[in-house]
């Protein structure tokens, strides 16, 4: 059996929900033949404290030993459902974290590399995606905040062998719930296209055979 870990954000910067969060769920409630999912909310808090997104990550892969990871978001900017490809090694942020905190210019990992690539087989779960009639697209940029932050963390650990049950990892950004939207303009999706496109991209994950 295959073991996944599924994350999920808080919601973070004024609104009472986060699509990642209840999709994450979600996605761990169903059944997946041949895989195991297990899921975990991520605080939307920066930085290496115990109170960190990084620290709930590292202690969920450490409880569930998954070999793949993917780690969702919420872009309230987003139209379609991103599959990111690439983390950098910047926190840049428009506004502060869930713990009051805003970071400018500052590296997430000092002296590690610029960036780091998804290692899910993103364009796969793309056209998976867009195979249900989900608009999806491969993104270059999943921004400066806890979102690339997590990732980036993520792809680092992998790299270094901090995570070691891990082999892949990468992070999808969903677009804001059509109620977020009501309340705050910009695009939206419903959370049954959204899971309809992100439960065929994970099978592309599971099926040995796409
Ligand atoms: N989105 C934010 C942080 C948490 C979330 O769901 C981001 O894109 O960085």
């Amino acid at each position: 059996m295959m073991r996944i870990l599924v994350t999920g954000f808080e919601p973070f910067g004024g609104s009472p929900i986060n699509p990642s969060e209840i999709l994450a769920q979600a996605i761990a409630e169903e059944h997946w033949p041949g895989a195991i999912v297990s899921r975990a909310v991520l605080p939307v808090v920066g930085g290496q404290g115990k109170e960190s997104s990084r620290a709930a990550l590292g202690r969920a892969i450490e409880l569930n030993q998954p070999s793949l990871v993917v780690c969702f978001g919420e872009s309230a900017k987003a139209t379609h459902i991103a599959f990111e490809r690439v983390a950098v090694n910047l926190r840049d942020d428009r506004i502060a974290d869930n713990a009051g905190v805003q970071i400018q210019d500052q590296p997430i990992v000092a002296g590690g590399p610029d960036a780091y690539f998804s290692s899910l087989p993103v364009r796969a779960m793309r056209d998976a995606c867009e195979g249900e009639g989900v608009p999806a697209l491969i993104s270059m940029s999943a921004g400066t905040f806890i979102c690339n932050e997590i990732m980036y963390t993520l792809l680092h650990g992998i790299e270094v062998g901090e995570f070691q049950s891990v082999v892949s990892g990468g992070f999808i950004h969903v677009p804001q719930l059509p109620e977020q939207a009501a309340e705050r303009g910009g695009p939206s999706a419903e959370l049954r296209h959204i899971l309809t496109g992100v439960r065929a991209s994970f099978l592309t994950l599971i099926s040995p055979l796409g």
